[in-house]
């Protein structure tokens, strides 16, 4: 595989300074020769530079650096697109508010190829505010409803060429759901796991059902790790760590599965704050995360899809 690790220095889109620091901690915990080690051929390219600003606002008094962020979704949209016409793009964040761009961009990529893109959305939060909906103002908040297509982003968000069929939506580690998000689950479809129903029947019977679907639809599937998809005990470097959350092996079973199904075309690594990390910690755990998606494996087994 052709990998391209792409640093997205983004920070405005969380409450709490740091994430801008990720993509340099994910460099130092090794990504690059976790991937190479594994037979991958890897392109660094670098941090994006902030982009220009367009000024821009909304009614909603909370939101926090609108600006900042519709001219990162501007750019990341271009870079994903452009990044995803050949090889596997994996964006190091930087806040979940990068992938409004990069769902944004691989989805146009997908619509010109004529495959469906699936979205596997890993994470304690839906992340499915609109810009009149959110509380906090938190632009990490939004993503998942800018790339379905939901309303309200006209006239700072750039316009979406492809919007994502939230019936191609799956998310998984879900713990922390606002009111206006619950009414948005319901609306759109989308699925949530919810961290109940990994312990009720597994994380594996969840996952296996996602991946045979987009197995079926011949689908490209973009995979979005938030940090707090795992439990702060084993990755406390995150502003927004909500307890009861996905275990080290429940993560690992995720990468493994995935690999094994061979789907994934595209990848973004979030939220991690390396200010709040604990001697790496949770950097580490992320690069040992992504190298099981990429191959990495204790031993070789019969061949099983997933
Ligand atoms: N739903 C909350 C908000 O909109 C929390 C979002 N924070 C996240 N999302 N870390 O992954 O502010
Ligand atoms: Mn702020
Ligand atoms: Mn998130
Ligand atoms: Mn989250």
């Amino acid at each position: 595989m052709h990998c391209k690790l792409i640093g997205v220095p983004i920070q405005e889109g969380a409450s709490r300074l740091g994430c801008e620091m990720g993509p340099s901690a994910l460099r130092v915990a090794g990504l690059e020769a976790a991937l190479s080690e594994l037979g991958h051929q890897v392109n660094e390219l670098g941090n994006l530079p902030p982009p220009a600003l367009q000024p821009c606002s909304h009614p909603n008094a909370a939101i926090h650096h609108l600006p900042e962020i519709a001219a990162w979704t501007r750019l990341l949209d271009e870079v994903a697109y452009r990044e995803s016409g050949d090889g596997m793009p994996i964006f190091l964040g930087g806040d979940h508010a990068l992938s409004a761009g990069t769902v944004a961009g691989v989805a146009r990529r997908a619509a010109e190829t004529g495959r469906p893109l699936f979205v596997l959305w890993l994470d304690a939060h839906t992340d499915l505010h609109s810009l009149e909906t959110t509380e906090s103002g938190n632009l990490h908040g939004v993503p998942v409803a800018y790339f379905t297509g939901q309303a309200g982003f006209a006239g700072s968000f750039p316009p979406l060429a492809a919007p994502v069929d939230p019936g191609n939506v799956c998310m998984i580690g879900i713990r922390s759901v606002d009111p206006a998000e619950r009414e948005a689950v319901a609306r759109t479809g989308i699925t949530v796991h919810d961290m109940r129903s990994i312990d009720e029947h597994g994380v594996a019977a969840l996952l296996r059902g996602f991946l045979e679907k987009v197995a079926e639809a011949d689908g490209l599937l973009h995979v979005s790790l938030d940090v707090d998809f795992l439990d702060p005990a084993v990755a406390p470097a995150v502003g927004t760590t909500v307890p009861g959350g996905a275990s080290f092996r429940e993560a690992h079973l995720v990468m493994e599965m995935l690999h094994d199904s061979g789907l994934v075309s595209s990848l973004d690594l979030v939220e991690l704050n390396p200010f709040l990390d604990e001697r790496g910690r949770t950097a580490t755990l992320l690069v040992d995360l992504t190298a099981s998606l990429m191959g990495r494996k204790v031993l070789d087994r019969p061949t099983r899809s997933f």
